[in-house]
């Protein structure tokens, strides 16, 4: 499904046992609004381990044309190697994958010759980032101009840096922005500095009712 530019919430569906992540297939199905869910390495170590099937495959079982389904690998390899994991992430059921800019244009260029969405990170959240990633963000947003890059990434941890990086990008590109409760930064504080969605893991995955959390966390959204 496709990647609306409009507020939503990411769903980040990080470390879990199998179980439960069968459980929120259930209902992940039921929400209402825009929604999407973003798997990535932990999830899938979790299946590795216990001898299952891809949880992308299980996800597109579920919840094709309900919701997007984001595959957060942040592949940063070489050319040859970067598309063969995006490859094999879009079979297997994913609507767009995350991947690294730094490693250089020619990488970004060969998964976006595949033909399908990319988002690319250009800041992160955590702290460190600024020690190096920050560094190179402009440049990886000028990157993005220049080729079809759907989204990009940016943090709600440091909201300045969405609102200059949001001056460099096209404006059809939409921003995802994780680092929300779990990292410190308050639901909202990434769309009111211009990011199109929030992503949330832990707060969401930690909850006693996930479901009514995520669906208070979209309204706070939509507020914002
Ligand atoms: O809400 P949390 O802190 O439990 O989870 C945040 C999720 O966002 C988790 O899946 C991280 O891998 C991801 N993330 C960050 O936390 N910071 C970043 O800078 C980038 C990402 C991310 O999704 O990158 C694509």
């Amino acid at each position: 499904m496709e990647i609306k530019k409009e507020k939503g919430l990411i769903i980040a569906l990080d470390r879990m046992e199998p179980a439960v992540f069968f459980g929120y297939l259930g209902w992940l199905q039921t929400l209402k609004g825009n929604f999407a869910i973003k798997i990535g390495r932990p999830l899938e170590m979790v299946f590795a381990k216990n001898g299952l099937n891809h949880p992308l495959l299980h996800a597109r079982d579920k919840l094709k044309d309900k919701l997007p389904i984001i595959y957060d690998g942040k592949i940063a390899d070489i050319p040859f190697i970067s598309a063969q994991i995006a490859e094999d992430a879009y079979e297997m059921g994913a609507d767009a994958v995350i991947m690294h800019g730094f490693m250089g244009e020619d990488v970004v260029q060969e998964v976006i010759s595949l033909g399908k969405p990319v988002i690319l990170v250009v800041a992160m959240s955590n702290s460190g980032s600024t020690e190096y990633l920050d560094q190179v963000s402009k440049s990886l947003a000028w990157m993005c101009n220049g080729l079809e890059i759907e989204g990009i990434v940016l943090p709600a941890t440091r909201p300045v840096v969405i609102e200059k990086i949001k001056e460099l990008i096209l404006p059809s590109t939409f921003i995802i922005s994780p680092g929300i409760k779990a990292q410190g930064a308050q639901p909202g504080d990434a769309i009111r500095a211009g990011a199109d969605y929030e992503v949330v893991g832990r707060a969401i995955t930690g909850a006693n009712d996930p479901k009514a959390a995520a669906e208070a966390l979209y309204q706070q959204i939509l507020e914002s």
